[in-house]
This record gives structure tokens, sequence and C-alpha cells, in this order.
């Protein structure tokens, strides 16, 4: 099998869940940062691997696939090791909802080209900006919290760690860079703190990647 190559971003929340799930599944991989200070996602190279001009894209297998969730469904269903959605229809369905609320609730208000947008076209201050990025995380992480806290062991599902938790450790590494208080969130703060004991999840931290010159 070649070498998967991760088209990554060291801060980016997005892209964050595909290396843990590529460590999860023990899969060997090359990271090229694709730096997004710099505008590299627009450029034409880039937008010809990947149309839509955002990060992740995953090449693996012959295929580049994008969009986190549907990297990790390819993962889980090629590389059945160490399962991250489980087998029974209402239990994945109850992992990927809690998974979805955060990166199709969350994530999307909060992206570098919407922030862009609220203070370059619509002249928000920073301050405004940086509120309407905790008003959206303050907003969806309650909704996990409930999602979770009847079903949760170590894990947001359980004892093992799911997608929902690969999810959910980028988005409060996002919540802790803008000060969200968190303490309202105990099952939350559980399976994170689980997770990084994981060498997996504990790797895949931007502090731990390359950051581009
Ligand atoms: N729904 C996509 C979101 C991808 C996404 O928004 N990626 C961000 C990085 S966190 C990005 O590339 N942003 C570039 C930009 O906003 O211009 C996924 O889950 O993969």
């Amino acid at each position: 099998m070649r070498r998967p190559i991760l088209y990554d971003y060291f801060r980016s929340s997005a892209a964050y869940p595909v290396p843990i799930a590529l460590n999860l599944k023990g899969l060997d991989y090359e990271s090229r940062q694709i730096d997004l200070r710099e505008d590299q996602q627009k450029s034409g190279e880039y937008r010809a691997l990947n149309p839509q001009g955002l990060v992740p894209m995953l090449e693996i297998d012959g295929h580049r696939l994008t969009q986190s969730l549907a990297i990790i469904n390819y993962l889980d269903l090629r590389y059945p090791n160490q399962p991250l959605l489980p087998a029974s229809a209402a239990e994945r369905a109850h992992v990927v909802a809690m998974a979805m609320t955060i990166t199709c609730d969350i994530h999307p208000l909060n992206n570098l080209r919407v922030l862009r947008y609220l203070k370059n076209e619509l002249g928000h201050s920073q301050d405004e900006v940086d509120a309407w990025y905790r008003h959206w995380i303050t907003e969806g992480l309650p909704a996990v919290e409930a999602l979770a806290a009847p079903r949760a062991g170590k894990f947001l599902f359980g004892d093992a760690p799911t997608g929902a938790d690969v999810c959910l450790v980028p988005q409060l590494f996002n919540a802790r860079r803008f000060d969200v208080p968190l303490d309202a969130y105990p099952t939350l703060l559980r399976a994170e703190e689980n997770a990084n004991r994981i060498e997996a999840f504990a790797a895949a931290h931007p502090d731990r990647q390359e950051v581009p010159a």
C-alpha cells in the first residue's frame, strides 16, 4: 500500500480528526501542510486536487477523499480494526449525530472563511468576531453534552473512542483557544481527558505538528 498523503493545516479543527483516525487505525501517512494563513487552499495547484479548496483531503488507496466525516467513514469501512462507528444502526446513528453536531452545527460557523467574511466584508471588529466564535461553541456544546451523557462511559459512547470523540477533541481545543468556559460539560471533559491519554490522539495534537515556516 502506498503511504497515504494527508493535506492538512496544523491548526485546522476540520482536519485534526483525520490524523487521530489514521493513528487509531495504525496507518502511517505523510502530512502536507496547506498554509491557510497564506491562502494556499485557494491556489490553483491545490484546487486542481480538491476543487472545494478546503482541508482536509486524504489521498489513500488511489482515492482523493474530502470531508472529515466521509474520510472517517471510509477509514472505518476499509480498515475495520479499532472501529470508530458502532455496527448497530441505532448506535451508529447516535455516534454520527454527536460527530455531526460538532462538524456540521458548530465548526462551519466558525470556519476561517466565515470569520474573514464577518471582519473584512461585513466590517465587524475582532472583538465581535471573537464573540461570534464563542457564541456558536457555547450554543453547540450543551447539545453534545446532553446527547452524550446518558450513554457515555470513558468516552462519548461507552468505554472506547469513537468518531464522536475524534471530532470532540479538536473542537474543545478550539474552545480553549477562545477562552470558552467548559465546566458545564463534564461528560465532554472526561472523554477528552481519556482520549488525550491515548497516543493516537496525543500525537495528532497541533502542538506536535509541523508548523509551516
Ligand atoms: N466540512 C468540512 C470542512 C472543511 C473546512 O472547513 N476546513 C477548513 C479548515 S478548519 C478550511 O479549509 N478553511 C479554509 C478557509 O476557510 O478558507 C470537513 O469536515 O472536512
